[in-house]
């Protein structure tokens, strides 16, 4: 079948401070040596590599943000990384075409995210993220265990008054557009809050018993064509351990190779996903460019790679 050319913006965001592991700012390099750009290419789209955006000088100076950094280790680098990411983003995402943020830890999306709530607000559509990953990333400064901020992106993204100083005005996504897909890691209080919020949860039992596709489809169905901007996130930590070792959050019992080609696979037939990031990837934890090349492979799925030249099956209403 043929594939929609589409303009595929690729843009490495090298942090790490968000993660309590070093080593993702190797990320967006490792893409590049996996052929991250010729695998987009040979599908026929049209891609141009940004480069890496340069490490921006932290933010400082602001009260607020000094008295977050009592509790969130590099709140002032990561309030740098979240307005660099934004302010490039959204100049891209302004331009059109499906932008790629390649990182980098999680904490990436405090900024990406934002900018497609900021586009899609102007756009009037309705922004919805898909969150594929072992955890839920809605602690708060109050309930994070770790003090990491890559565990904090979504509940900054949906409004948490006490990560405001970030990076503030912000559009807040609306949390029961947040669809959580692959959870098996939650903390205690943070469980409350994706509870509380209304958050949309499909944990790895909800998978296990009804199938990753049935329940991509349902929840793919449920969006509007032309008023759904989809912002798919993609942790590295979605994919089990034993596919994926190149990330600093192993947990047992993730997505299998199938599982995540197809909701790569059923994610690109909706014709619905514009803005996309690359998360959590670590090299220097990696088995000889494994993690890399898989999570290549997925997003050439992601835009329209096939196994046969096959008609997509449709859902059945
Ligand atoms: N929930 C833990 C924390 O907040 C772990 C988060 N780590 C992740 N998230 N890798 O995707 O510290
Ligand atoms: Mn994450
Ligand atoms: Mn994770
Ligand atoms: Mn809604």
């Amino acid at each position: 079948i043929e594939i929609a050319r589409t303009e595929i913006t690729l843009i490495g965001c090298p942090l790490e401070a968000g993660a309590g592991v070093r080593g993702s700012v190797m990320g967006p390099a490792a893409y590049r040596v996996a052929g991250l750009v010729e695998a987009l290419r040979g599908l026929g789209h049209a891609v141009r590599d940004e480069g890496d955006i340069p490490t921006p000088r932290p933010v400082g100076g602001e009260t607020a943000l000094n008295r977050l950094a009592e509790t969130c280790r590099n709140a002032r680098e990561i309030a740098g990384w979240t307005r660099a990411i934004h302010d490039r983003g959204y100049a891209l995402m302004k331009r059109g075409g499906v932008p790629v943020f390649l990182g980098g830890d999680h904490a990436l999306s405090m900024g990406s995210v934002a900018a497609a709530a900021r586009i899609a607000e102007e756009r009037g559509q309705d922004l919805v993220v898909l969150w594929l990953d072992a955890h839920a990333d809605f602690n708060t400064p109050a309930t994070s265990p770790s003090g990491n901020m890559h565990g904090m992106a979504l509940a900054y993204l949906t409004g948490e008054p006490t990560l405001a100083p970030v990076m503030e005005d912000i559009t807040p996504v609306d949390p029961t557009n947040v669809h959580l897909f692959g959870l098996r890691s939650i903390d205690a209080q943070e469980r409350q809050i994706v509870d509380e919020r209304g958050v949309t949860v499909s944990d790895m039992r909800i998978i296990d018993e009804f199938g990753a596709a049935a329940l991509m489809r349902d929840f793919l169905a449920s969006l509007e064509a032309d008023r759904t901007h989809l912002h798919v996130s993609l942790d590295v930590d979605f994919l089990d351990p034993s596919l994926a070792p190149g990330v600093g959050t192993t947990v047992p019992g993730g997505a299998t190779y199938r599982e995540a080609h197809l909701v790569m696979e059923l994610l690109h037939e909706s014709g619905l996903v514009a803005s996309v990031d690359l998360v959590e990837l670590n090299p220097f934890l990696d088995d000889r460019g494994k993690s890399a090349r898989l999570m290549t492979e997925l997003v050439a799925s992601l835009f329209g790679r096939t196994i046969l030249d096959r008609k997509p099956i449709r859902a059945t209403p």
